[in-house]
């Protein structure tokens, strides 16, 4: 008897336990804004979503699932991590000496440049994300 009650109790734990630890992702809205050099007066903005503590390379590749005018590619550094190619066709070219440039726009209105890449970047709710074809 016990041990049958022992099976039962370790049932329903195990029945439990998924449903107690599973929870939906919560989504964060930012804004993606994408120009083609630093006095771009007509930027475009694209609106999309972040998980929570996501990173914003998840937002890109959400942003470009659902928006066919986003696309980007990205190249895996061993170190760093993915690095930006290029973003709706222009890309980064090192003999010209232009890459995409990752700033952000945080709540508050501040610009601030990330010291990470696309990979490591996690975004805040409504943070406004920049990336600008720039030189080097
Ligand atoms: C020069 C340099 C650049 C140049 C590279 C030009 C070139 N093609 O030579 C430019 C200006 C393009 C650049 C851009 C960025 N960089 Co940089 N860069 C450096 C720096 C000072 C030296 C790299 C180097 O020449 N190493 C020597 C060569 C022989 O080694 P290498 O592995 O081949 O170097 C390559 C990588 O470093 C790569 N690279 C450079 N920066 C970045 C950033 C990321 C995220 C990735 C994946 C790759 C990458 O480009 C180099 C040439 O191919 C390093 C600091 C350091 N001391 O390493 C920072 C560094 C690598 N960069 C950094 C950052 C954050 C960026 C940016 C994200 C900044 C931004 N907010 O826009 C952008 C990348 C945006 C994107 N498009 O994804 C960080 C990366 C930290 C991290 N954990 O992510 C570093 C470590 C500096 C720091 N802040 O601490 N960068």
């Amino acid at each position: 008897m016990m041990m049958m009650m022992t099976v039962v109790l370790s049932a329903a734990l195990l029945l439990l336990i998924p449903g107690t630890l599973t929870q939906s992702i919560k989504l964060l809205p930012i804004d993606v804004v994408v120009k083609t050099s630093s006095n771009d007066i007509d930027p475009l903005t694209f609106s999309t979503h972040v998980a929570d503590r996501g990173i914003l390379l998840g937002a890109l590749n959400r942003l470009m699932d659902t928006n066919a005018n986003f696309k980007f590619t990205y190249s895996d550094n061993p170190n760093f991590g993915p690095y930006l190619e290029s973003v709706n066709g222009v890309a980064g070219n090192d003999t010209q000496h232009t890459y995409w440039k990752l700033q952000v726009k945080t709540a508050d209105g501040k610009v601030i440049t990330p010291d990470v890449g696309i990979g490591c970047y996690i975004p805040k709710a409504n943070e406004q994300i920049i990336l600008t074809f720039s030189k080097w």
